[in-house]
């Protein structure tokens, strides 16, 4: 039997937590699931905190936005309510600067450039520019690339999302994105995305294909066009206060098991994304994947002449787009 590394883990966690007896547990939110890779990846981390601080610090993962919603637990992170929080970047887009140059559609050629700008020097001043804003940012992971979805047709062309409304996440450069394909765009909180589609307020959103999967909107919004618009990665910050109550010591090996949760994240994700599709296939949905994305493309250009204007987002899109 092969054993993903997914159901290895798992199985692992549930024998990890019944012996588990911590100082200090620090609650960590995620909007998705139990067993979606970003959800393991936090309690692998968990189990390397508590490993090597003798148990003085451990991670307690609430799934499923069980602390609230994105936004909402953005500000309760920045508050010290919650300790930990994984997270997209894109909601984070109207608070920290930085973070809206991952935001900018097609800026990534692929995912393999999106994780060289993230793992280098980029990356490193996207992630302290959190500092600023009462957060400690310790690590990206992966979040795919995100297309449209919808209800009502195949889209197979730029033409075809003309007059469509689509969900976005709450960040004012994809309600331009969308806007500028020729759609409306509906800012939303992730939870509400379900029945949105379902009672028709929206045709549609965009996501990657374990979101899309996971959050069952492929089971009211069948048709999926592989443009593949974004690759926003996820991050996982710390709040402030919680850090600043660490040792220095203990802050290091924070900062350390974070990113050596990395690699088994993209593992997981590169396997789930795989899985997801097969499901979603599996399960009726309509998948255009021969699309012309050069018009897309090329329709971004005002939204690039609006959102980017600054010194700092200038030279972070030159620096990007400058990267092999
Ligand atoms: C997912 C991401 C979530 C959330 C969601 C959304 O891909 O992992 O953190 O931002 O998209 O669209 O709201």
């Amino acid at each position: 039997m092969k054993l993903t590394l997914t159901a290895a883990l798992l199985a692992g966690s549930a024998l990890a937590t019944a012996a588990t007896a911590c100082e200090t547990t620090l609650r960590s939110s995620d909007t998705h699931p139990d067993g979606y890779p970003t959800v393991i990846a936090v309690q692998e981390m968990g189990k390397l905190l508590e490993e090597r601080t003798d148990g003085r610090l451990c991670i307690e993962v609430f799934p499923s936005a069980q602390l609230g919603e994105e936004k909402d637990t953005i500000e309760q992170t920045q508050f010290g309510v919650i300790d930990m929080l994984r997270v997209s970047m894109g909601p984070f887009n109207n608070i920290i600067e930085e973070t809206q140059v991952v935001s900018l559609p097609y800026i990534f050629r692929s995912v393999d450039h999106m994780h060289k700008v993230m793992d280098g020097p980029i990356g490193d001043e996207i992630l302290e520019a959190f500092s600023d804003h009462d957060l400690v940012g310790l690590a990206f992971y992966d979040g795919g690339s995100r297309s449209f979805y919808n209800s009502e047709k195949p889209i197979t062309s730029m033409e075809d999302l003309a007059g469509m409304k689509f969900r976005v996440m709450q960040s004012d450069i994809f309600v331009d994105m969308v806007s500028a394909l020729g759609a409306n765009a509906t800012p939303l909180p992730y939870g509400e995305v379900y029945s949105s589609i379902q009672t028709g307020v929206i045709d549609g959103a965009e996501n990657n294909w374990p979101s899309y999967e996971s959050s069952g909107h492929f089971e009211v919004a069948k048709y999926y066009t592989l443009d593949e618009h974004l690759i926003v990665p996820e991050v996982l910050v710390m709040s402030k206060s919680t850090w600043d109550g660490l040792s220095a010591e203990d802050q290091e090996i924070v900062r350390q098991a974070a990113k050596d949760s990395v690699p088994m994240m993209r593992e997981l994700w590169a396997e789930r994304e795989k899985e997801s599709e097969a499901k979603v296939i599996e399960a009726g949905a309509e998948v255009v994947t021969d699309i012309d994305k050069t018009p897309f493309i090329e329709a971004m250009k005002p939204v690039y002449e609006k959102h980017v204007t600054s010194d700092t987002l200038k030279d972070l899109v030159e620096r990007i787009q400058a990267t092999e």
